[in-house]
């Protein structure tokens, strides 16, 4: 008899489940989301912006992805997800995967065991501002907000640039741009529009799934005559919070409840604006705004937003799980990661933790998680400017992050939600072990947590989930400048569980990139690293950014010294007559 009921519970289960099949054929196309230019940016199948993705809690997602971009290589990070069991899936190239080449074929394959707003992005090199980038939900068959809503609704916001991101690149990590400006964005987007128009029902409740899939700017947002009733971050449902102004970061996503008003006879802009603290320098022509509208009547006028002298956005610290997970008892592993902001041998700025500014390893981590036997516990294997922390099974972890940076950086942890114990204002300094508020009995959780400039904040994990988990900050201009760090957790349970599928090992080869041994591609002594991808040589001793300044005018000045004395010099002679 019991074997009977389990047997129908299972069939039930899996009749939910859904396999998601999807063929994606990745391809240049052309857009023009503010209305400005046209520019080529990444498509899914012809299309841009790019499908928005609805899971069910449960689901098998196999994606196939063939790299039709001609030239650039590509990767796709679920963000967000755990990937329990499939770390191989999680996306990250040279950390869980090799590039996929173009012309190649990769399988992205795994369960979707969590529930909540999510996104997918390309998580190669400066990649996914270019376009591959979106949000995706998962619905949870217990949700406990089922009856307080009528219908739900996505919206993305995101900041835009007219060129691509190579190029910027290319002048960012720049000697003559020593002081790491990041280039500001061109305008400002909401779901990958301008004076979007959502028509809605009166008194109606809409749940409003809102993700910044942006490169750079945070946005405050707020919808005017309405507050929002927050009920998931990142993933993880809330009780309910009220705010009428949210800050959302970079890879940062909130659920909210808005009831509608009975009254139909007027419009309501719904705003974004960027955080400009982030910017060095405001381009006078930039609006740095975007607005979209409630539509109760598509006759009536769609208002101008109204001034907002001084943003006063919700507290996230303030969430508190509707699943009441208490914190997590004191931790077995503490890592402390110091953000710093400096210039390198080369005068360009880079991004340091704890002075080490990241490098991709030769060898993909995991791959050299599952190819070093018992040398894999080991963080020496995984090389040095990969930053890496091996971490026990099931161990409590807190990482402490003091930023000496006068910017705030939006941290994003691979695998996990994490609890924020502590996350003091601006200008807190270093995070004191003997001097903090006391942590909250039922801290919040997400995935992508703001550190205030000059500040810090504390955060727990349990490493119950074997595999190879980037900690990075997610503004792209300092991940690829090196505010990247490395989570070993588990190695030898990863060497036990995991296998490789074939299309991934042929990724490597199709790319030329080594697959065994440890960071420096060494297959026979794990501990000999000669060979290994290195940082930039640091400064000698005594130098500092503002010396490379005051170098790089007095070169460009010699520069042009020289260039006029050349040209003097050479008038003449090019306007001699030819003798004959
Ligand atoms: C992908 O799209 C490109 C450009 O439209 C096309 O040439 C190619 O045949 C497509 N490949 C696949 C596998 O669909
Ligand atoms: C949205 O409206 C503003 C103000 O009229 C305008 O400047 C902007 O170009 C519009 N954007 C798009 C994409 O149409
Ligand atoms: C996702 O699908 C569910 C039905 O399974 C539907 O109720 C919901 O509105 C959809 N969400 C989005 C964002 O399309
Ligand atoms: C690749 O090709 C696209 C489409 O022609 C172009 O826009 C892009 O700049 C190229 N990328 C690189 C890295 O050259
Ligand atoms: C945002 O865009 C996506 C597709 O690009 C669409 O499915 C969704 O309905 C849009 N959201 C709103 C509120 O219009
Ligand atoms: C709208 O009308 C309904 C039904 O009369 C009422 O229950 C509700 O409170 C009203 N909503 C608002 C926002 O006034
Ligand atoms: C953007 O909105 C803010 C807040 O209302 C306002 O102070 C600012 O002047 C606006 N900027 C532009 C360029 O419209
Ligand atoms: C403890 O921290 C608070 C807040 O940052 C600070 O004002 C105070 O001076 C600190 N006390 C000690 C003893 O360091
Ligand atoms: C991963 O799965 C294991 C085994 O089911 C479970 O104990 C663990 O809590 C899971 N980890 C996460 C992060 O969900
Ligand atoms: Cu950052």
């Amino acid at each position: 008899m019991v074997i009977y009921f389990l047997a129908v519970a299972v069939h039930l289960l899996a009749a939910s489940a859904a396999t998601v099949t999807y063929n994606w054929n990745i391809t240049w196309v052309t857009a023009n989301p503010d209305g400005q230019q046209d520019r080529p940016v990444i498509g899914i199948n012809g299309q841009w912006p790019l499908p928005v993705l609805n899971f069910t809690k449960g689901d098998r997602v196999i994606a196939h992805v063939h790299n039709a971009l001609g030239n650039e290589s590509t990767s796709l990070h679920w963000h967000g997800f755990f990937q329990n069991g499939t770390n191989h899936m999680d996306g990250p190239p040279a950390t869980t995967q090799c590039e996929i080449s173009p012309g190649t074929t990769f399988t992205y394959d795994f369960t979707v065991d969590q529930t909540g707003t999510y996104w997918y992005h390309s998580h190669t090199r400066g990649q996914y501002p270019d376009g591959l980038r979106q949000i995706l939900t998962i619905q949870d068959p217990e949700d406990p907000y089922t009856g307080h809503y009528d219908e739900e609704r996505v919206l993305t916001l995101s900041d835009w640039y007219y060129d691509q991101m190579p190029s910027l690149l290319q002048g960012f990590i720049n000697v003559l741009n020593p002081t790491g400006a990041e280039p500001v964005p061109n305008a400002a987007l909401m779901n990958d529009t301008q004076n979007l128009t959502i028509p809605v029902e009166p008194g109606k409740t809409y749940l409003f799934r809102v993700a910044n899939v942006g490169a750079f700017a945070s946005q405050y947002f707020w919808i005017e005559g309405h507050s929002m009733k927050i009920v998931e971050v990142d993933g993880v449902w809330t009780k309910p919070a009220e705010a009428d102004m949210i800050y959302v970061a970079s890879a940062q996503r909130y659920s909210f409840l808005v009831t509608m008003k009975n009254d139909t006879s007027k419009n309501y802009p719904i705003v974004g604006s960027m955080d400009t603290d982030l910017f060095d320098k405001i381009p006078p022509t930039l609006n740095f705004n975007v607005t979209s509208w409630l539509v109760y009547d598509d006759s009536a006028q769609k208002p101008d937003p109204s001034q907002i002298d001084e943003f006063q956005p919700f507290d996230d610290f303030t969430l508190v799980p509707v699943d009441g997970i208490e914190q997590y008892e004191a931790a077995d592993h503490t890592i402390t990661l110091d953000v710093k902001m400096d210039n390198l041998g080369n005068g360009a700025n880079y991004a340091f933790f704890n002075d080490i500014s990241y490098v991709m390893p030769k060898v993909p981590t995991l791959y050299s998680v599952l190819t070093t036997g018992s040398a894999a516990t080991n963080p020496v294997v995984y090389g040095t400017d990969t930053n890496p922390f091996v971490l026990q099974k099931d161990e409590i972890v807190d990482i402490i992050l003091n930023n000496d940076d006068t910017g705030k950086h939006p941290f994003h942890l691979h695998g996990h939600n994490f609890q924020v114990l502590a996350r003091p204002s601006d200008d807190s300094g270093h995070y004191d072990p003997n001097n903090h508020t006391s942590f909250p009995a039922v801290p919040m959780r997400r995935d992508t947590l703001i550190v205030y400039p000059s500040s810090n904040f504390i955060i727990r994990f349990k490493a119950n989930n074997p595999g190879v988990w980037l900690f990075h900050c997610h503004i792209e201009w300092h991940m690829d400048s090196g505010l990247t760090a490395t989570m070993v957790e588990a190695p030898l349970e990863l060497q036990k569980t995991l296998s490789i599928p074939k299309d991934h090992l042929e990724a490597c080869d199709a790319s030329g990139t080594l697959r065994a041994g440890n960071a420096a591609g060494n297959t026979k002594n794990f501990e000999d690293l000669t060979g290994a991808n290195r940082m930039v040589s640091p400064l000698p001793e005594g130098f500092t950014g503002r010396g490379i300044v005051a170098l790089v005018f007095s070169c460009i000045a010699a520069v042009l010294g020289l260039a006029s004395i050349i040209w003097y010099g050479l008038a003449p002679i090019t306007q001699t007559p030819a003798q004959s």
